[in-house]
Parts: C-alpha cells; sequence; structure tokens
C-alpha cells in the first residue's frame, strides 16, 4: 500500500486514476494476499500514462526484456528434435516468459511444441547482460506426415511474467528441415537391336526434390532376371557418373549415363560373357553428410550382353595324298573362352 501512495505523489495522477487507485487499494483491504500484484499493476499504468517508456528504467517502471536467438544462421537440420538456443537479457532481471511459434514456407506463424525434454516456457531467469537458454523444438510432431521442409523458421516471444506484452521476439533465418532421398527412374542400357557388346552406355534419371546433390551407391546387374544381384565391379564403369561422381540432382529429374565395360566385367568374373542382363542401380543423397539411400530401380528389361567370340582356326595342314590310306588333316581351334565348339568339314574337288 506505501508503495501506490508514493507513485500517486511523485506522478500527479489525475482525478479518474486516483479514483482508480482507490479502488485497488479496496481491492487490496479484501485481499492481503493480492496486495502486491496489485500494486506492480497500477505502478505500470501509471508510468504508461505519464509518457515514460518501457526501456527508460528508474523507479518502479519495468523495462521489456529482449531476446536474440543464436547463432544467427540457423543450419538445414534432420527431421527430429532441434535446437534453438537463445539468450534473453532484461534491465531488471525478472523472470520471464516465452511463447515460441514456427512458420513453415511463409505460412502463418503457430504454435510450436516443445520436446517433453524441453524445460519449462515459463519463469526464465534473466540478467542485465542476458542469460543463456534453449528451446527444443519437436518439429517432427509439428511436421506431421511431412518428411522434408524448404523454409522453416522458428520465432520465441518474450515477456515479463505477468505482463501481457510479447512484443519483443527474435525469429530465425529460414532453415531447411528433413530430407527425402533421391529417385532413379528409366534405367535404359543404349544397346544395339538389344545386344550389348563390349562398352555399354547406361543412361538414366535422377531427382531430387529440393536438388540435393546425389551419387550412385550400387551399381549391380543379374543374370537370372533379378532373382539374384551380382556388384558391378568399379574397374568396369567409366565416364559420366561413375562411382563417387556427384550428380547435381534437380526435382524435375536430370538425365546421366555411364558406360559399363561388360567385356572387362567377363574377364574380371566371367558372369556376362553371353547372357540376358538387367541392371540395377541405387542412388544416395550427400544431404548433411548423411546417407540417405533411395531405393534401387532396376532396368525395366532384360538385354542380352554377346561378348563371346567366335572360334577361329588359326592351323590347317595339308594333309598327305594317298590312296590307299585315309586322309590325315591336322588343325588348330582357338576360342577366346574356351568354348567346346562343331567342327564342319568339307571337301570339293
Ligand atoms: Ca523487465
Ligand atoms: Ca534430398
Ligand atoms: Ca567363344
Amino acid at each position: 500500500m506505501n508503495e501506490v501512495k508514493v507513485t500517486m505523489k511523485n506522478r500527479r495522477a489525475s482525478p479518474i486514476l486516483q479514483r482508480l487507485l482507490f479502488l485497488l487499494g479496496s481491492v487490496c483491504l479484501l485481499s492481503v494476499q493480492g496486495c502486491a500484484w496489485v500494486v506492480v499493476i497500477a505502478a505500470g499504468t501509471v508510468g504508461a500514462a505519464s509518457g515514460g517508456s518501457g526501456g527508460s528504467g528508474g523507479g518502479a517502471s519495468q523495462t521489456a526484456p529482449t531476446i536474440v536467438i543464436l547463432p544467427a544462421n540457423v543450419g538445414p537440420r534432420l527431421l527430429g528434435p532441434i535446437n534453438i538456443p537463445f539468450s534473453i537479457s532484461d534491465q531488471e532481471s525478472s523472470a520471464v516468459n516465452i511463447v515460441a511459434e514456427f512458420s513453415l514456407d511463409g505460412a502463418p506463424f503457430q504454435t510450436a511444441t516443445p520436446t517433453t525434454s524441453n524445460p519449462s516456457l515459463n519463469g526464465l531467469v534473466t540478467a542485465p547482460g542476458g542469460v543463456s537458454h534453449s528451446f527444443e523444438w519437436d518439429a517432427a510432431t509439428d511436421l506431421g506426415s511431412a518428411l522434408e521442409v524448404a523454409g522453416a523458421r522458428l520465432r520465441i516471444r518474450v515477456q515479463d511474467s505477468g505482463q501481457a506484452d510479447l512484443t519483443n521476439m527474435d525469429v530465425t533465418n529460414s532453415f531447411r528441415i528433413g530430407n527425402l532421398p533421391p529417385v532413379i527412374t528409366n534405367v535404359t542400357p543404349v544397346t544395339d537391336l538389344g545386344i550389348a557388346e563390349g562398352a555399354l552406355v547406361v543412361r538414366l534419371t535422377v531427382s531430387d526434390t529440393l536438388g540435393d546433390r546425389a551419387v550412385i551407391a550400387g551399381y549391380e546387374f543379374s543374370v537370372d532376371n533379378g532373382q539374384n544381384y551380382l556388384p558391378i565391379d568399379p574397374a568396369a564403369i567409366t565416364g559420366g557418373v561413375r562411382p563417387g561422381v556427384e550428380i547435381a540432382a534437380v526435382a524435375g529429374g536430370v538425365l546421366v549415363d555411364f558406360t559399363w565395360d561388360t567385356d572387362l566385367q567377363a574377364e574380371l568374373n566371367g558372369e556376362v560373357v553371353l547372357d540376358t542382363v538387367k541392371i540395377r542401380l541405387t542412388p544416395q543423397d550427400s544431404f548433411a553428410n548423411t546417407d540417405f539411400p533411395g531405393l534401387p530401380v532396376e532396368s525395366a528389361i532384360g538385354f542380352t550382353v554377346d561378348n563371346n567370340f567366335l572360334p577361329e582356326v588359326v592351323q590347317l595342314i595339308d594333309g598327305v595324298t594317298d590312296m590307299n590310306n585315309p586322309v590325315i588333316l591336322p588343325f588348330v581351334i582357338q576360342d577366346e573362352e574356351s568354348d567346346p565348339v562343331a567342327v564342319i568339314i568339307l571337301w570339293k574337288q
């Protein structure tokens, strides 16, 4: 009660205000516990009426707390708990309350769900030089079924405990949350009449919804119509998107290719000398230095790889002509793959 009287004397309150304060004093008589609370409200009201600003300090007036989110630039985050550190300064070191809100891709701000481990949003300690706190946002809950958002912003508004003013705030930059892996489509070996021989160009389309860079993490082939796959030897992959080469994928897809040396593959493990083959490729996202493998995609149809060389007669020794004995004709056959061969012998006069 004493504090109310002093405030009135200093500020020369108007008759209307004097009556208001008298009423407030009466409320205090009815409830001793409520007195301190009413005095604070009354003092703040008088300060505003006399033109005092929130930032002037001094006397019983309250300056509004200020908040700074740190760091200034929030980088991309994986979908999950997102920790946003901030600092709150208050001239009177008042306990403060915060309200955390988020906005996705420019939509209006709405309440951000704190994680269960996040400390209370009320009664945060402050100091004139600032006190560090953090807000842990349960972004996965608020994003619902969205696994990837290009532009999220989080803002935190702050008020002195018991004050209604929430105008002081800070907002993050627009940052990205989550990731969808890249997608490969249209794996198409470029063959002549469906038959590949030697170096085979394989074309494919790679897309990523947010344009992340991608690599092909798995190159495989199958000779049993896709039941089992074997790795394509890295030494047999050249050009274009060979292993480790990053692809600047875009949402609409980018057409790329690599060359598979099927002949070298045959030399290395003999699997594709003459076979009906399928190819399977697995993309991987390089976003945030984490592995986001996409689904493996196989070539839609099988194609024939034919690196089987024809046998050759490399030596034929003239037989000895002797009408009384069989004619003996020694010859040498060579085959690159040591295939068994059939021999047809023709003669003419
Ligand atoms: Ca304050
Ligand atoms: Ca991605
Ligand atoms: Ca052969």
